[in-house]
């Protein structure tokens, strides 16, 4: 089997990937392990930036988020029970649109299985061969075509954070940056109607506590949790009571309650692998960085990194030059330790630490005041919430 790009995993970074090429004339056949179910049904990500929205535009997949995604102007921060808005399009002239990665993904699959480029699931014991050399291919195996060697002119390494594409690399050819957080989020997926307009991001005595939705008829919450959470230990009760509790401002509101229909305890973790690119292996997406999702950045860095790789595989096959692929780790990295700042710094501001630091806890409150009353501060923070521009855009 031959094309010109391998493309490791069906997450938004591969499948955004696979369409930006086809929409260029480069052929590409996307290696996925976990059958389309799994991939369409997985509760990620929330938030698109407006970079990311006008990139899926680009990709022509954006027919239905444009008609079902929520667009919001602004998002409220909850503290010492009072709620401050931040102007979002006021402050920068962007809003977000609030459209579940799940669709993202669907739509991006639609699209892939519409244009008959090859994608394939269920792909065991996936390896990626010589890339550092000028034959690079990906090997796996199915239950319907056997062992399967996969010869491309390039790799792109898009299967997140537990993928094999980051390990496949030698030792010595990538440097790590990591930081952990001593708590974890409790997320869940109602069947409730989101009775505010816009997120909340709450810090409270208890702990981290974010309002968001899906749909108008779909409510996600998040509480922060000990790292070792396990979610048998918080029943429905005790999960809309802890709501309450933290969301609770002198307005009285409170999110209205439904069936839970999903819930999950994600780790929260730093994460950075330079360079992002080993010979001919591009890595991208969570396959070279994590972000705590406080600022809800991971799956906008995805995009954002296939973007500058379709960019520069493009440059290569219609000009023959390298030069942009040769620039991509740079280029992307740049735009991922702002990233990095801003996810590490959302959190820090709103999360309980267990050390029970006054001095910290004293940090915390000064910097939401000041958030809440300097239109500079909080320009910057709606800057960094909408997406910085895209590279070449
Ligand atoms: P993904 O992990 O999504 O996809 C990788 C794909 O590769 C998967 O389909 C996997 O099955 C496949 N794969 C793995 N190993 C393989 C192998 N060996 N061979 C073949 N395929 C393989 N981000 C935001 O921007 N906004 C948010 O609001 C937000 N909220 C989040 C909430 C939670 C609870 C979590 C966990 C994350 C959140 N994120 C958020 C971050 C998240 O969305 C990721 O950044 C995003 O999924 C990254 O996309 P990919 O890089 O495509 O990786
Ligand atoms: C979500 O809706 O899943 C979401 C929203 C904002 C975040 C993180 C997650 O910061």
């Amino acid at each position: 089997m031959k094309t010109q790009v391998a493309i490791v995993g069906a997450g938004p970074a591969g499948l955004l990937l696979g369409q930006l090429l086809f929409r260029q004339g480069i052929e590409s056949v996307i290696v996925e392990a976990r059958t389309r179910d799994y991939a369409e049904h997985r509760v990620r990500a929330g938030v698109l930036e407006h970079g990311t929205v006008g990139l899926l535009e680009e990709a022509g997949v954006a027919e239905r988020l444009k008609r079902e995604g929520l667009v919001h102007r602004g998002f409220e921060l909850t503290f010492d029970g009072r709620r401050h808005r931040i102007d979002l399009e006021g402050l920068t002239g962007h809003a977000i649109t609030i459209y579940g990665q799940q669709e993202v993904v669907k739509d991006l699959i639609a699209a892939r299985m519409e244009s008959g480029a090859p994608m394939v699931f269920e792909a065991r014991d996936v390896r990626a061969e010589g890339f550092q050399g000028d034959a690079p291919s990906v090997r796996f195996s199915t239950s319907s075509a056997g062992e399967v060697k996969l010869q491309c002119d390039f790799i792109a390494g898009c299967d997140g954070f537990h993928g094999v594409c980051r390990g496949s690399i030698p030792p010595g050819a990538l440097a790590t940056h990591e930081r952990t957080y001593p708590f974890a989020w409790l997320g869940i997926l109602a069947q409730a109607r989101p009775s505010r307009e816009e997120l909340v991001y709450a810090r409270h005595e208890a702990g981290f506590a974010l309002f968001s939705m899906r749909s108008r008829e779909l409510t996600r919450l998040y509480l922060q949790v000990p790292p070792d959470e396990r979610v048998e230990a918080w029943p429905d009760a005790r999960i809309w009571e802890e709501l309450n509790r933290r969301l609770a401002a002198d307005d009285g509101w409170q999110p209205e309650q439904g069936d839970i229909l999903e819930r999950s305890v994600t780790p929260m973790r730093s994460f950075v692998a330079e360079p992002m690119r080993c010979g001919r292996l591009f890595l991208a997406g969570d396959a070279a960085h994590i972000v705590p999702p406080t600022g809800a950045k991971g799956l906008n860095l995805a995009a954002a990194d296939v973007w500058v790789l379709s960019r520069a595989l493009a440059r290569h096959y219609a000009e023959g030059t390298d030069d942009l692929l040769d620039a991509y780790s740079d280029t992307c990295l740049k735009r991922v330790w702002r990233a990095e700042h801003f996810s590490w710094w959302m959190t820090t501001l709103l999360h309980r630490f267990p050390e029970g630091d006054s001095f910290r806890d004293r940090l915390q409150r000064a910097q939401l005041e000041y958030l809440a009353s300097s239109k500079a501060a909080a320009t910057t923070l709606a800057e960094n919430y909408v997406g910085l521009p895209l590279p070449g855009r």
